[in-house]
This record gives C-alpha cells, structure tokens and sequence, in this order.
C-alpha cells in the first residue's frame, strides 16, 4: 500500500487513545476496493470487522489487537483468530443493526449490506431502502405486512418504514403534485417475487384509489391473466411467462378511474413443449381439474394425465396449490372483468382444443413418408371444438400450398413437417386466446369518458433467467431484462448527477457503468446478435448451426460475446452470463403460421377462431421493416419475433421515459424457495449484479450534511482535500472517507468517556 497519500496522524491526539501504534493514513486505490474502506487507518480504529471464511461466508469478528500487517480477532464462540490485516473489512457498530436504509451505514462493503438485509430478513422485515430504491426479500411465506390496517398506516404517514405501501403512496403523491405520470419498475430474477410485489402495489393503489368500483376489476385481473400467462419453472412455481405494464388512470380526485393493461411477448412454445419437472400454463391443469361434469362432457374433457402436451414433462400438480380451486377462482374473476358465460365457455373449449390438438397422431400415407392425421378422438373433438370440418383439419395438418410466384403449388407434409404443423396451430391458438382474454379485460377496464392523463404504471417483466440450457425464449427474457436495467442505470445516473449540479459539484468527473456494450451486442444493425437472428431466419437454407456459426464470425470481437462449440454461444450479461443453444432459434424467430391454418380458423363456426384469423391476418399484413427483411414467401412476410419484441420493448421504455419512476428490486434468498433461508452467497451475487451496491458504493463521492463538519474540522482531522468536494449544501465524501470520521468521532467519544469514568472512579 504504497499511496501518495500517506502521512503521519498521530500527532492527532484525538484520534489517538485506542492504540498506541503510529497510525497510518492510507487511502485505498484500488478500483474495486474503491468503495470498501479498508485503509489501514480505518482498520485500525474499528472495534469489529468482518473476515471472510475459507467458504466465502464473512464472519463478524471482534478486533483484541492490531501489530504489523496481523490482526487478531476473536469470533462467535470464543475462537480467537490471527490474519492479515489487509483481509479485514470494516463492521458497522451494533448501534446501525438493521438500519432501515442501507445509505445509513457508515462502512458500506459487501458483508456489511449483506448482514443489514439479513439481520432485517429475520424480522420478518423483508423491506430494506438503498437508497432511492427499494429491496425486498423474498420471505416465501406470509409475512404480516400488509392488508387494511398497514395500508391505512401508510396512508396517514403514521408508518415510515420502507415498504411497496410506501413506494405506492409516493407514486401517488407525486402523480398528483407534480401533475406527471409515474411508474413503479420492479425487477429481479425468477423467483424473486416482482409480480407478488406488483399484485401488492395494486392492492394500496385500488385501496387509495377506491370508490367507484373499478378498483375492484382491476384487482381481479390478476388471477385470470396469472392462470393463463404463468406457469411451473424450475426456478419459480408461480413463473410468470410473459411481461406486463399495468396502468391505472386517475381522475383529478385522486380516484381511480379505469385502466389498461398491456402484455408482452408470451412464452407460447411452452404450450407444445416444456423441461422435466416444469408446467404447461396453470389454466390447464386448473381446468381438467375443476370443470364441472356438464363442461366436461361438452368439452369431452379428460384428466391432465391424458394429454399428450401436458404429460411429456411428468409433473402435474404443484405443492400447496389446488388446481380445481383456482379453477373456480378464474372463473369469477372472468365474471367480475364482465366476461359473459358464452364466452367463458368458448375460451374453455379452445383450451380442451389445443389440448386434443396435442393428441393428434399421424400415420404414413405412401412411400416418400407423407403423412396425414389419424381421423380418431382427438382430430374429431379438436374440429368439433372449433367447429370446423373434420376434413379441412386433416388436409390443414397434412399438406401445405404455397406460393410460388403467382402459382400455388400444394406441398405433402412429412411427419415432423406435420408435427410442425399441428404444434403451430396449437401455439397460435393459445396466444391469440391469451391476447384475446387481454383486449376483454381491457375493455371492461376502459378509462372512463374523463380522461385526465394521469397515471401510474406497474411494470412487472420475466425475471432474468439461466437454465443449464437456455433457448430462445431465454435469450428474449435476458434481453427485454437488459434493457430495463439500463434503464435502471440511467436513471440512477441522472440523480446523482442532479444532485451534484445542483451542489455545485464538477460531475463530469462522475464515471458511469453501463450496460451499453451488452445491448450494443443485441441491437447493432447490421452486425448484432437480432439483425443476424433475422437475417438468417430470412435464408430458406438457414439452420440453428449455420446460425451459431454466423455470431461467431461477426460477434467475436464484442467483449460481452464468446463463441462455445457447435450451437453454444455465451452472453454476458449484467446479470451473469448465459449459454445459450441455438436450436429452434429460426423457428421459433420466425414463427411461421402457415396461410392455411389461417384460413382453416377463418372457416370455423365459432367466434373466437374467427377473430383469432383476422388478427393473425391482420399482423401478417403488417409492414415489414428493416432491410433484412426483404423476404422470400408469402409467409415470412412479417416481423420476425425478436424484432417485433425490441420494437415493443422500444416503445415500453419510451413510455416510461416519460414517467417519474419508482425502483424495486427484488431479491430471492435461496433456490428451493424455502422461508428462513438466507443465502449470501445468493443474494451478493444479485445485488452486485443488479446494480444496487454500484450505485450505494462505488459513486465517487457519498454525501454527508454538512450541519455539522466544515472544513476546518476536516482539516483538523487530517482528511485531505483530494478526499472530499463542498457543495453548496452538502460535502461529498470519497468513499470511505465518512467511515474515517465515524470513527474518529466515536473515538473521540469514547476518550472522553474513559476519561469521565477514570474520573468518577478517581472520586470514589
Ligand atoms: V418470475 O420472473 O415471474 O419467474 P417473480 O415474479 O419475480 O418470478 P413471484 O412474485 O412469482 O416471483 O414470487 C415467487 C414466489 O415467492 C411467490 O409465489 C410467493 O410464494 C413468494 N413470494 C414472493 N413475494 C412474497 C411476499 N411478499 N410475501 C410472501 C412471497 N410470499
Ligand atoms: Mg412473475
């Protein structure tokens, strides 16, 4: 530790009745110590410290005598430890135990935020402030934090400490004094509790809100869209697989006046497909399990266990969860958003539909290995449940016309080409249901003739996701979770950056971490990772591997890119970094739905395969964008996924461009989603990654009020010029520096106790 910045203090007597050793001030340099302050001089003063064990969990250790470059310490249970002085990072003293906002410790490292966030976790006290933003714990248990009496202590201001109710009640406020929309922006991983937080957000919201009724709707959309747009994962029981912007609209009372939600890409492959141990959407097991004897028969309903989709990952039911109850639930949830019982009926008939589809089996018809279906239960019921011709249903699933040219050509289907086939249609119906089930809710919410504007957004997203494989719905997930942590970034950013424009303070000096390499790596035209998705989803000879192959050639050089053998490639994301496999990349990129299931839908008797066809006729028709685009048949002539997907994510973060946004981060203690267990392995890994201890630590300078220091004193204090900026209103500290003085002064405490007590005793 050779800094420049070394010098004598002892002639501080002041700072001196601790130890008798020469102290020494030594700065830290380096760059990710920047925000840890391990200075000697720190170290030194510090009555307890934190070490870290052999198996990486840090341990609170109380420092008995400091020689040299050794410190001894004893830890819980009497051991007494000698180790190098230079390993120890600084405690906080007992007195900021689980202090309410992490900015109030006076060492903010690692274990110390890390203990605080436990230390709280095992009150029950899962809200935790770093700052401007909110962290929540994941108690994976009920926790009583909430309901009508914590809401009205929210409301009155009588309860200040951190919580979703208080995050809500600012938006509120802020909505209505500053006449601005606001959103509250959840994030986190999988499991980590964002939409269980936003459902809580709407309750305080729909509570303050309240009176004309709507509230009410509002707050029962939840069910309905959870049961058809969440599943089983490995990481979460309750995943949610699409991403959702919730805006309630208010009136100039302050009363909720109606409200509209909006969903994004849904993850429909795993309709036809999903792991081991993972769920297809819960409304299906909910409805084989719930519907009455009459429905059943209508729909020639079976149990779940028959259906081809729902048995290929061997798991059908979730612990504590009863699928017929949520089955009822759904259904008067659907009846509260005014969806009428014809209706119920027909979306519950497409469920059984898709479900039969999965049954369809298909047999060799001549010797070049066409196929065609099997006109058995399953094709028979499938048509009956749309109401369509048995026949048109098995010339759809069997050939395919395309267009060549002017021409039609009428292609056979060989098995997986039919397979294919089927499990579109299946995938096509189920999405367009879901979208459909959306637009109902909508309208049933719609903001009332008196518009006032103003609003406040919930954004709850997929949680960024690593799987041992990872495809494309991964590769969307981490994407759209890019995107919003720049977001994040930015904002963050910009505070800090107002706070020191307005103190007067130099900020260009301020250095900033972003994730603009990674987003660079996706959306760079012509060479990123979604221009060369599209581009080869484009190329009729394209393959996952000639896909694979292409990143690596172009891709290399970004730092945020690795190539891994055969279909692999690695992203790094801000979150960590994921593998991910190519295979069914194009496919599901382009995802095709051929003209003649289109058509198929559009013949059908029934409503909502109707309406279903002129939607997907109607985005077919969409103008395609981008020159990679210019497209080979009739059917590639829409956006592919992926582009369609960052046009939308575009859009969502111009919107919430123009709101005031409220952060909450969401962390998840464990990975067996247990209560009580705390991982700190787990949560640091989040935390740093989130962007929450970067911006409580690493900002150059940690602000102090300057009520009570002037320079003088610091002067007085041996703390150099370089360490610290006036401000107009406020000193800004280098990090560390604040630990420094909190030292001295609670060692300038204690000498003068000791000396009132020497002197009591000298009385006596
Ligand atoms: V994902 O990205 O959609 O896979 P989320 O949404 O972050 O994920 P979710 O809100 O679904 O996670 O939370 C997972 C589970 O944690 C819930 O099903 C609850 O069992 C549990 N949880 C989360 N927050 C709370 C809470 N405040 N109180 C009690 C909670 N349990
Ligand atoms: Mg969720």
């Amino acid at each position: 530790e050779d800094s420049p910045y070394s010098g004598d203090v002892e002639h501080q007597s002041l700072a001196n009745d601790m130890d008798t050793d020469a102290a020494t001030v030594t700065l830290p340099q380096s760059d990710e110590r920047r925000w840890s302050d391990t200075s000697a001089y720190a170290r030194k003063k510090i009555l307890q410290s934190w070490i870290q064990l052999p198996n990486g969990k840090w341990e609170l250790g109380k420092i008995l005598s400091t020689s040299g470059e050794e410190s001894v310490l004893s830890l819980a249970e009497g051991k007494v430890i000698k180790v190098m002085s230079e390993t120890l990072v600084p405690a906080n003293p007992d007195i900021l135990d689980g202090v309410d906002d992490l900015m109030q410790l006076s060492y903010l490292n690692e274990p110390s935020v890390l203990y605080n966030l436990n230390y709280r976790y095992n009150q029950d006290m899962i809200y935790t402030k770093a700052g401007p933003v909110l962290v929540a714990v994941n108690p994976f248990k009920e926790v009583p934090l909430y309901g009508s009496r914590y809401i009205e202590a929210y409301r009155k201001g009588s309860n200040d400490s951190p919580h979703v109710y208080a995050i809500a009640d600012t938006a509120i406020r802020e909505m209505i004094r500053d006449e601005v929309n606001q959103s509250i922006i959840i994030s986190g991983e999988s499991g980590a509790g964002k939409t269980e937080t936003a459902k809580i957000a709407m309750q305080y919201l729909a509570a303050l809100g309240g009176g004309s009724g709507i509230e009410y709707e509002i707050l029962k959309t939840n069910p309905i869209i959870e049961a058809f747009g969440n599943a089983k994962t490995l990481r979460n029981d309750n995943s949610s697989r699409f991403g959702k912007l919730t805006e309630i609209h208010f009136s100039e009372t302050g009363k909720i006046s109606g409200a509209q939600v909006q969903t994004f890409l849904l993850e429909k492959s795993r309709v036809v497909q999903c792991a081991e141990g993972e769920r297809s959407y819960h409304i299906f097991y909910q409805l084989c399990a719930g519907a009455s004897p009459a429905l059943r028969e209508k729909l020639n309903l079976k149990s779940a266990h028959e259906y081809k989709y729902l048995g290929q990952s061997n798991c059908y039911s979730i612990n504590g969860v009863d699928d017929a109850e949520r089955f009822h639930t759904v259904k008067e949830a659907l009846d509260i958003v005014h969806v009428s019982k014809e209706d119920q009926e027909s979306v519950f008939a497409m469920l059984a539909a898709v479900l039969w589809l999965g049954n369809v089996s298909f047999t060799v018809i001549d010797n070049e290995n066409h196929v065609e279906p099997v006109a058995y239960e399953s094709l028979l019921t499938v048509a009956k449940l749309i109401g369509c011709n048995s026949n048109d249903l098995k010339l759809s699933l069997s050939k395919r016309n395309m267009r060549v040219g002017k021409d039609t050509i009428v292609q056979k289907l060989t098995l997986p080409q039919a397979i294919d086939a089927r499990d579109a249609l299946a995938k096509s119906i189920y999405s367009c249901l879901f979208d459909w089930l959306v637009e109902q809710i909508n309208k049933s919410l719609a903001v009332g003739k008196r518009r006032t504007g103003r609003s406040i957004s919930i954004l709850d997203i997929y949680g960024f996701e690593s799987f041992d494989k990872n495809s494309f719905e991964q590769f969307c997930i981490n994407y759209a979770n890019e995107r919003l942590q720049q977001h994040f970034n930015r904002h963050l950013f910009k505070l800090e950056q107002e706070e020191y424009i307005q103190d007067g303070i130099d900020w260009t000096r301020v250095d900033f971490e972003d994730n603009q390499d990674c987003l660079s790596l996706f959306e760079k035209k012509p060479l990123g990772l979604l221009s060369l998705l599209d581009e080869e989803s484009t190329f009729p000879n394209g393959t996952d591997l000639t896909l694979a192959n292409k990143l690596k050639q172009h891709l290399l050089s970004n730092s945020c890119f690795r190539g891994d053998r055969g279909k692999l490639f690695t992203v790094v994301h801000y979150a960590g970094e994921v593998t991910y496999e190519t295979t069914g990349f194009l496919e599901k990129n382009r995802d095709f739905l051929h003209l003649d299931s289109i058509q198929l839908l559009s013949s059908c008797s029934c409503h909502l395969p109707q309406a279903f066809a002129s939607s997907m006729l109607i985005q077919s028709e969409k103008p395609v964008v981008g020159p990679l685009h210019k497209a080979g048949g009739a059917d590639s002539q829409r956006l592919s996924v992926a582009t369609k997907f960052k046009g939308q994510l575009f859009q969502l973060m111009q919107r919430l461009g123009n709101t005031t946004p409220h952060f909450i981060r969401c962390i998840k203690p464990n990975n067996v989603q247990s209560p009580g267990l705390y991982e700190q392995g787990l949560v640091l890994q989040q935390l740093r990654c989130c962007g929450v201890l970067e911006h409580l630590c690493k900002g150059p300078y940690n602000t102090f009020l300057l009520e009570l220091v002037s320079v003088a004193i610091l002067h007085q204090f041996n703390i150099l010029p370089e360490m610290y900026q006036v401000g107009y209103t406020k000193l800004f500290f280098r990090t560390g520096q604040i630990g420094v003085l909190e030292d001295t002064r609670n060692r300038t405490l204690h000498g003068i106790l000791r000396v009132q007590s020497s002197f009591r005793g000298y009385k006596a």
